[in-house]
C-alpha cells in the first residue's frame, strides 16, 4: 500500500499530504479504547474494525446508514451521557453530508466528544469514486476550527498519529481529528453485523449499563 496519498490538489494542499494506511490509523484508535467508551463507526471504518475483533457492547457500527449521521448520533450520546467518553467516526463524503453538525458539536461544546474524520478523498465503500472535499482541496481541519471546534488535530503520518493518540483522544472536547489516510484498492463496503431493528435496543441497553 502507498504510504501517500493519490489524491489530486495542487502540491501543499490537503489533497496532496502524506497519508497512512487505514488500517494502522484505525488500530491506533482502538488501542487507546478505554473501558465505557463508546465508539461508533461507519463506512470504511466500520469494515476495519468489525475485521479487528469481537465488537464490544458499546461499539455501535452505524451500517446501514445515511452519511454523515455518526457525527450527530455521538453528539447525542455524548449530551445524555456525559461520563462516557464518546468517540464518533466518519468519512470525509460523510462529513461533507453533515458539515453542518460540526456547529451543532462546537455550539453543544461536549467535552466528552471526539470526532474522527478519516480522509481519504474517494467513497471508498462504494468504488472509490473521487468527493468532493478532495477535489475542492477542502480542508477539513480548517473547517472543523472555523466551525467553533477549539481542539483540533491533523495527522497524514503514522507515526506522529501513535505517538499523539493518547493526548489528542484525551483532551478536553469537543475534539476533531483528522487523519489522513490512503484509500484500500479494491475495497468492498462493510456489512451490517445484524439485524438493526435488534441491535439499536442492544446498543442502548449498553449505554445504560445493562
Ligand atoms: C445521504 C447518503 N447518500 C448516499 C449514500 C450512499 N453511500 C454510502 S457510503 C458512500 C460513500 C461514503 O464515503 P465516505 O464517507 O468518504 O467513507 P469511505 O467509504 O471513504 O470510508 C455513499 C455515497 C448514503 N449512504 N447516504
Amino acid at each position: 500500500m502507498s504510504a501517500t496519498s493519490k489524491k489530486g490538489g495542487a502540491p501543499g494542499s490537503p489533497t496532496s499530504r502524506k497519508a497512512m494506511p487505514l488500517r494502522e490509523a484505525i488500530e491506533t484508535l482502538r488501542a487507546q479504547r478505554g473501558a465505557g467508551d463508546v465508539v461508533i463507526t461507519s463506512m470504511g471504518s466500520a469494515r476495519e474494525w468489525m475485521a479487528m475483533g469481537p465488537l464490544d457492547p458499546l461499539d455501535f457500527i452505524h451500517v446501514p446508514s445515511s452519511m454523515g449521521e455518526t457525527l450527530s448520533l455521538g453528539l447525542g450520546i455524548a449530551l445524555a451521557q456525559p461520563a462516557r467518553r464518546v468517540v464518533a467516526c466518519c468519512g470525509d463524503g460523510s462529513l461533507l453530508m453533515n458539515l453542518g453538525a460540526l456547529v451543532t458539536i462546537a455550539s453543544e461544546a461536549p467535552p466528552n466528544l471526539v470526532v474522527v474524520v478519516f480522509d481519504n478523498g474517494v467513497y471508498e465503500v462504494t468504488g472509490a469514486q473521487s468527493a468532493p472535499g478532495a477535489r475542492a482541496g477542502a480542508d477539513f481541519a480548517v473547517l472543523a476550527r472555523a466551525s467553533g471546534i477549539a481542539s483540533v488535530h491533523r495527522f497524514g503520518d503514522l507515526d506522529a498519529w501513535r505517538s499523539s493518540a493518547a493526548s489528542a483522544l484525551g483532551a478536553p472536547g469537543p475534539v476533531c481529528i483528522v487523519l489522513d489516510v490512503a484509500p484500500v484498492p479494491g475495497a468492498i463496503g462493510p456489512r451490517s453485523p445484524g439485524k438493526t431493528a435488534e441491535r439499536g435496543p442492544a446498543f442502548a441497553r449498553a449505554l445504560q449499563g445493562g
